[in-house]
Parts: structure tokens; sequence; C-alpha cells
């Protein structure tokens, strides 16, 4: 990742980046990297995949996607973990997580939107309207979904920027919740044969439920291995990894991530470990942080506390379940895939107890000390069901931090008080 390095310019300049604010962006994130990561002591080696595809995230992986176009594939941005990427892939289409984790086209994204916004939305706003994301200018279709109020009158106003699709995702799982689902699964599946011309059959379903699989088996690996204490791996580096997860090559990446859990395994064996010993472990739980949100790992390992989990989209919650791989018709096919993505336990639902369940299991599998809540501001689903979830948590006698911040850094010096004074009440 470098503001310098221009070898890519006419592939950026083609998918009509503003290539002056792109620079700059990609000189402030080399920076924020730098000083996040490569600052580390001890990681490790199979960490080098990863700075790698981050050094490269805007130039070799956009070039692989501009290449595929070329040879007729279309790209498919998604925003949630509730489409269903093994049909992406099944019509033969490439699919990529559109992160949102940065304040870049903010002014241009508060002249669609209210200021009191939550972050993550106004970013995927201002990336695109700003020009500063290849990903966005190369998608062939952007997938948004019915999840939360922000994100589903966004997409309303979004469409007119970039070419839009909407999958109605249910609040509840009620049986008429998941027949709803299903129909729009079947909807989605019409949809993507009809933008890339290729039938999605049973084979090529299964070949992709397998491949997602396989990588979500990868990312299990590695979040067991975390239960080791001391950790093997940073919550930095573990919560980059699923990151890059969104956008890597789906085979690629789970091979790097199934011999990085060799490495782990091997220090575990050790007792070796990246945080000294009795550095104490915090589960993160709530919004997702996608790249280049690293704000709060930073500022929590900064504190001298390892962080074993995240209880988020970019996270368990994205990797926790399994499509059933047993069917072997079609039809079969996709009620594993619908039985799968109801599963997952987004605040967005009502009621939504399995949640409050997984975060005190991640809590005790992974030995954490506390909990911190984070939430983006002016996230309504997360903000109040941190209520939920602290009196679950006291109920359990696990501690718990409640957290809301956004992307900027001017609370860091406030979030990293509170952070060290709930570190030290511990254990
Ligand atoms: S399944 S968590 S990826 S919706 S932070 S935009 S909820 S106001 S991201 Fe999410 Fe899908 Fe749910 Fe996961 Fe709205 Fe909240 Fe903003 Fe959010």
């Amino acid at each position: 990742m470098s503001g310098q390095d221009n070898k890519y310019e006419q592939m950026w300049r083609k998918l009509d980046l503003d290539l002056g604010a792109h620079d700059q962006l990609l000189g402030v994130l080399g920076q924020f990297y730098n000083d996040i990561y490569l600052s580390q002591q001890g990681r490790l080696k199979g960490m080098e995949y990863l700075d790698f595809v981050l050094g490269e995230v805007h130039g070799l992986r956009i070039q692989e996607l501009t290449e595929a176009k070329a040879r007729g594939r279309k790209v498919v941005g998604t925003f949630c973990v509730f489409v269903p990427e093994e049909l992406v892939l099944a019509a033969e289409a490439v699919c990529v997580g559109l992160c949102a984790g940065a304040e870049a086209g903010y002014d241009q994204a508060e002249q669609h939107l209210p200021r009191n916004t939550c972050a993550l939305i106004k970013s995927f706003f201002g990336f695109r309207l700003a020009k500063l994301c290849p990903y966005t200018s190369a998608c062939d279709l952007i997938v948004g979904e019915t999840t939360c109020d922000g994100k589903k009158k966004g997409y309303e106003i979004f469409g007119e920027f970039a070419p839009t699709y909407v999958m109605e995702v249910p609040q509840g799982k009620s049986a008429a919740a998941k027949a709803l689902f299903k129909a729009e699964v079947l909807r989605f599946k019409n949809k993507l044969e009809a933008l890339t011309g290729k039938t999605i059959t049973a084979d090529k379903l299964a070949a992709a439920i397998k491949l997602v699989n396989r990588r979500r088996r990868a990312l299990q690996r590695l979040g067991a291995l975390r239960a080791a204490d001391p950790s093997p791996i940073s919550g930095r580096d573990a919560l980059l990894i699923n990151q890059v997860a969104f956008y890597d090559d789906p085979e690629r990446f789970s091979g790097a991530v199934e011999k990085l859990c060799e490495e782990m395994e091997d220090r575990v064996k050790a007792y070796q470990g990246i945080a000294p010993g009795g550095a104490k472990r915090i589960l993160l739980s709530g919004c997702p942080m996608a790249v280049p949100n690293w704000k709060l790992p930073w500022l929590v390992e900064g504190s001298g506390a390892v962080i074993v989990g995240e209880e988020s989209c970019i996270g368990a919650r994205a990797t926790r379940d399994l499509v059933n791989e047993e069917p072997g018709d079609l039809e079969g096919m996709i009620e594993a895939l619908v039985e799968r993505y109801m599963k997952i336990d987004c605040a967005c639902f009502t009621p939504n107890d399995q949640r409050l369940d997984h975060i005190v299991e991640m809590a005790r599998e992974l030995r954490a000390d506390g909990v911190l809540h984070y939430a983006l501001q002016f996230c309504q689903p997360y903000t109040i069901e941190a209520q939920r979830v602290k009196t679950r948590l006291d109920a359990e006698g696990i501690p718990m931090l409640r957290l809301e911040t956004d992307y900027s850094l001017a609370d860091a010096e406030q979030l990293k008080t509170r952070v060290e004074a709930f570190v030290e009440t511990l254990g």
C-alpha cells in the first residue's frame, strides 16, 4: 500500500478513480498500517502473506478482478454476510466484500445522508462518491440488503450512483420469515443468472458450497487456536485475516490460513504467544470492523491486553456455521443455504437471544477475562442490544465494557483511558 507507487495508475484511471485523493488515501493507510501492524513484535511468519495482500489491496487484487472481467466474468460486491456468496460463485462471478471502514468522502456522503448516520453507511457512500474505491468501481452489481433502517433507506439513494440490487432479509426467524428468505434467495439466483448469462447448476453450487465452507473451516480452526494461553496471534492480526477473507481469492486465502494455523499449532505446543503471559484476554462483540477500522484493537492491545475473539460479522458470526454439504440436488442445496444463513444472529433480528448465548459461549471457550461491546454511533440495533448483552453477561459473571465510537481518531485518548481502566479491573 503506497501512495508513491503508480504502476497501477492506468488501471485506476480506467476505473474512474480520483487519482489525487486516492493516492492520498493510500499514503495515510500505509502509514496507519505500519504503525498498527508492522510495529508488532513476534508476529507469525504466515502474516507476510496478509501483509502482501493488504499492500496490494488496490493493486494486484484489482488487476485480478479486471482480468477476470476481461475474460467475461462479472464482479459482484456485497456489504453484508447475509448475501449468499455461494450463489455468486456458482454463477461464475467473483464476489467481493466492500469494505467501509474509513472516514473518507464524508463531505460527499453528507450531501445525501444525515450527518448522524452510522459511520459504516457514510463510509460506503463516501468511497463511491469520492471515487476512492476500485472495488466498488469494478463491480457489475452491488448487493444491498434490508437489515438495519440506515442501510435499507441508504440503498434507495446509493442506487443512483452504482448498479444496486437489494435482497430482503426478514427481521425474525419464524417459518414465514424463512419462507420469505428462501424466496429472496431464489430471486437472487435468477438475478445472478440474468447478470452473468450462466445457469447455476447443482454441480457448480456444490463446488461453491465446498469452497466457501473450506474458508470458514480454516477461519474456525484459527479462531479455536486463540483459546490457548498465551494466545498465538494478536487480535489485530486475526481481525486483518477476517477482513481480507472478504476480498481475497477464496481458494488461495484458505490455503494461506491453513498454513498459518499449522504455524499457530506449533506455537501453542511450545507455549509461545504474542502477548506476555498473564495478559488480560478480551472478547470483542458487536458491529463489524471493516478495513481499515483497526482503531479499537490497536488501543486494546496497546493497553497490554490481548484480543482473543471477535463476535462480529468480520469474525465468528460470519464463520460459525457451515452449509450442509450433503444434499446432491439443487433444491436441497438452496434449502441448506437458507438454513445456514438464517442462523446469523445479527442485531437486526428480533428477538435475538441466540446472539446472547453465542457471546457467553465464546467468552467461555476463549477464556476471555472480559467483553468489550463495540457499537458504531447511531447504529440502533447494536447500541440498543448492548443493554441485553450487559444484563446477560452480568448474570453470567462476565465483566463487560460498552463502547460507542466511530472511525475518527478524535476520541482515541478517551477510549484508551476507558479501556485501560476496564482492563485493570479484570481478573
Ligand atoms: S448481518 S451486522 S453485516 S447488517 S453498523 S450499517 S447494522 S447502523 S453492519 Fe451488518 Fe449484515 Fe447485520 Fe452483519 Fe446498520 Fe449498525 Fe451501521 Fe451495520
